[in-house]
């Protein structure tokens, strides 16, 4: 985006004026065609039809397929961590899907109790000799059948697979109509726009000679949803406000006069009390109707809608395996109110004015820029003034379009503010948006990609608080993860496995396939998290306090995972590469996990000056692992045997993991396990999902290959995106935009490897540009400008003081730097000099 438009957004927004030109042209993503309201009734797979008004759909919403399309792909998300809201914009009738983070099925409350809920696991750690000995003697089928049949758990992923359903999944808190009485004729200059710059969704059309708008924001410190109906002029106001509960929950409507009203109810299969509170304030006009569930206003100038929402969930660290109620607190009636009292008592204004500063201190902390000058004849004319649909069809046909590609980074930043903030749960598979009663792998915590891509962009981006949700959640797990890790591997430590909920599951599912259902590594991979939130900040205090268990309780798990040899080697058996090929002796990727999560443990327990003999122990596991080994195509082999098959094009390229997220594969300390990671990128295609696309951009970025993570990053866009930005697999998945953003980072900056890496992987398209405020490992904030495709000059802020190792092209340099201080880099007669700000 070129800065000029955001300052005036910025500052318009700042005043609370109404411009509708300036949200366009600010960072936002619009449309100019309104909706239509047929995805109404989604609950029963788009099948109004069916719905008998008694029979409970337990299932709707599967597969690559969401039954309400338009809410996939045309609908603006907004959100404060807690509650999430896609603003359809119809005409006819406002409608918004309702969402709260915590609203779940499942748990240790379900009928059966919590004794059933946790008696998950099986005890197969008995069994790991035998598999390995089956190992041993070449008997592989027989290591994969006991595999199979042991490691696998009581728990169904489906609601009809048991009753009750324990594992449960992330569900709709309803949704929201709000009856306008306007018809499409005559109707002019519609506009559908959701504002990045102040997390602002704005709705505005004429209609016989009339402009109304509609404005709606999540507010974080106020937590309430709050909607704005007004035009240019008097009395036009005629609403009538309703809302259709989620078909799961049972419960009442209590009305507030003709004004406001609350939905209290349970969920049906575990009970989880959830409540949903409604209050309308108008200017002019009157409110008739004294219905429980409806509120109706004729003839005001504007009206604001406050919407609050929240559940009796409570994350609990330590629950008591006997006590259904392990994650039940506080009567969200409580909460519901005291929040809705506030909210009325400062009014839109002032709520906006405060939202907009919160919002705006995480957001505004990374600006990129790209090719600000290039020549507009070059980009598709006009192309910055086009709504997003028609921006992404006219990129699809190869048009360049940098503003777009800077609004997808951005979007990513965006997406993650707008569903993990601190004090609640971490981004789903579908961030905090799901608009059914159940959804795609239930919506939940997917633990072997799709959680962790969630938070690539977190720290890097300049949101680090965004990740505390991961570390809370990260928390929850190691009780009853400990019980996993006993009962399949005899280990210390904890582990998780497939699948998460928000109850504490860390058990693998009843599924015997278990290129998926097999995952170990789950508890390991996440912990590489927590000392990532150490590493970019340097928070000590987090280490010493928080962070150093986990990582050291996993990296113990992930030693006695290990199969020690009689030879002394270590090597993963059984284990898969997830979602891909068999149970092997030896599978890469776990290799590539182990060798993160002791490196990381390592250098935690040196940071905090304990544990060395533990340190002493993951220091001989590292030493004795089974090397990365390259095979006969010259790629990085993905399992034990050399069985790649260079046709193979599976959207999980697990074997790179130590390419990237991790950091033990790299052009700069391992040339030719880069080259042979570099072999499988190029058998595995540029194609692919969303997210799995999202994976492969930031590989390529990390093997130095702008042009090739570029390609990925188009193919992203024109193939892995809907027309709100949203990702797609299908269906929509949040972690592919996680995804792409991190790896625009990644093209610019990388940080993993123990230096400051300024424009690692620039594609030649992006010949002029600048970044500011991207976070590098070690207390860094790092600024970049560059020209013609070279370094013009970078700015790095040192947060923490210490070394600072950089390195540009060929050029090196290393200086110390006193915390707070800022340092001017260029390069003068071939050197990289650094000047002192
Ligand atoms: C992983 C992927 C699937 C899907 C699921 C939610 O398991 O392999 O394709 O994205 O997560």
């Amino acid at each position: 985006m070129k800065r000029t438009n955001t300052l005036i957004v910025l500052f318009l927004c700042a005043l609370g004026i109404q411009a509708q030109s300036d949200y366009i042209h600010g960072l936002s993503v619009w449309f100019d065609q309104p909706t239509s309201l047929k995805g109404r009734s989604v609950w029963y797979g788009g099948r109004p039809d069916l719905w008998v008004g008694r029979d409970k759909p337990e299932w709707a919403g599967e597969g690559a397929y969401n039954p309400d399309q338009e809410w996939e792909s045309q609908s603006l998300p907004i959100g404060n961590g807690s509650i999430g809201a896609n603003i359809m914009g119809s005409l006819e009738a406002e409608r918004i899907t309702l969402n709260e983070k915590t609203l779940w099925r499942g748990g240790p409350n379900t009928e059966k109790g919590a004794e059933y809920y946790w008696n998950v696991n099986k005890e197969s750690a008995h069994l790991l000799d035998d598999i390995r000995q089956a190992f041993l003697d070449g008997d592989d089928e027989k290591a994969a059948k006991l595999t199979r049949e042991n490691f696998n758990s009581t728990a169904s992923y489906e609601y009809y697979g048991e009753k009750p359903f324990r594992f449960g999944n992330f569900t709709t808190m309803g949704e929201i109509y709000i009856e306008t009485g306007h018809s499409m004729v005559g109707l002019g200059d519609y506009k559908r726009i959701l504002s990045l710059d102040s997390a602002l969704a704005v709705v505005q059309y004429t209609k016989d000679g009339v402009e109304y708008e509609r404005k709606s924001f999540v507010s974080y410190p106020a937590n309430v949803l709050v909607m704005k109906f007004s035009a240019n002029k008097p009395g036009m106001q005629n609403l009538t406000f309703s809302y259709a509960p989620n078909p799961v929950s049972e419960g009442t409507f209590y009305h507030d006069s003709y004004d406001g009203f609350m939905w209290k109810a349970k969920l049906d299969n575990n009970g989880m009390q959830h409540t949903v509170h409604i209050k309308a304030v108008a200017k002019g006009g009157t409110f008739k109707l004294q219905k429980p569930d409806k509120i109706h206003i004729e003839g005001a100038d504007e009206v604001c809608f406050y919407v609050t929402a929240d559940t009796d969930y409570k994350i609990n660290f330590d629950p008591d395996f006997s006590d259904p109620k392990a994650y039940v607190g506080v009567n969200p009636d409580e909460t519901t109110a005291r929040w809705m009292k506030n909210a009325v008592k400062k009014g839109y204004d002032e709520l906006f004015k405060e939202h907009y500063a919160d919002y705006s201190a995480l957001f505004n902390r990374v600006q990129l820029d790209i090719n600000p000058n290039v020549p507009t004849t070059l980009e598709y004319p006009g192309v910055a003034s086009l709504p997003t649909p028609k921006r992404l069809k006219s990129y699809r046909t190869g048009k360049p379009d940098y503003g777009l590609e800077e609004l997808y980074f951005q979007f990513g930043r965006y997406l993650l503010i707008a569903s993990s903030r601190p004090g609640n749960l971490p981004a789903n598979l579908q961030g905090i948006w799901h608009n059914n009663v159940d959804g795609p792998w239930r919506v939940d915590y997917h633990n072997n990609i799709n959680l962790q891509m969630n938070y690539w962009p977190a720290c890097v981006t300049n949101l680090s608080e965004c990740m505390l949700p991961l570390v809370d959640f990260i928390r929850t797990l190691i009780k009853p993860g400990a019980v996993t890790a006993k009962s399949y591997f005899g280990a210390r430590g904890w582990t998780a496995s497939i699948s998460g909920n928000i109850f504490g599951f860390t058990a693998p599912l009843i599924s015997q396939d278990m290129s998926w259902n097999f995952n170990p590594m789950a508890g390991p991979w996440l912990a590489t998290h927590v000392w990532d939130y150490y590493d970019y900040t340097r928070d000590e205090k987090f280490l010493k306090e928080v962070g150093y268990d986990i990582i050291k309780s996993s990296a113990m798990f992930a030693v006695d995972y290990l199969w020690k040899r009689s030879d002394g080697t270590y090597t993963a058996a059984p284990s898969t590469s997830p979602e891909h090929g068999p149970i092997d002796q030896g599978a890469t990727f776990v290799h590539g996990v182990v060798r993160e999560i002791l490196l990381d443990a390592i250098a935690a327990s040196k940071v905090l000056g304990v544990d060395g003999k533990l340190r002493k122990e993951w220091n001989n596991v590292l030493a004795n692992l089974v090397p990365y080994c390259i095979g006969r195509y010259g790629q990085l082999m993905e399992w034990s045997k050399d069985i790649d098959d260079p046709k193979d094009q599976h959207r999980h390229v697990n074997h790179l993991y130590g390419l990237h997220p991790g950091h033990t594969i790299s052009p700069v300390t391992t040339p030719e396990l880069a080259d042979a990671s570099k072999v499988v990128l190029v058998h595995r295609g540029d194609g692919a999902t969303g997210w799995s696309m999202g994976w492969k951009l930031n590989q390529w970025a990390r093997l130095h290959d702008g042009n090739h993570a570029y390609t990925l990053f188009g193919n992203l866009l024109k193939n892995g995106t809907l027309d709100n930005l949203w990702d797609t697999h299908a269906p929509f998945q949040i972690d592919g935009n996680f995804g792409g953003t991190a790896g625009i980072a990644e093209m610019l900056m990388q940080s993993h490897m123990g230096f400051i890496h300024l424009l690692p992987a620039l594609p030649d398209m992006w010949e002029e540009g600048s970044v500011e405020g991207l976070c590098a490992k070690g207390g860094f904030e790092v600024d970049i400008r560059w020209n013609d495709g070279k370094l013009v000059e970078a700015v790095v802020k040192s947060n923490n003081g210490g070394r600072c190792e950089l390195l540009y092209g060929d050029y090196k340099l290393t200086f110390g730097t006193q915390k707070g201080s800022a340092y001017r880099i260029s390069t003068k007669n071939g050197r990289l000099t650094s000047y002192k700000l």
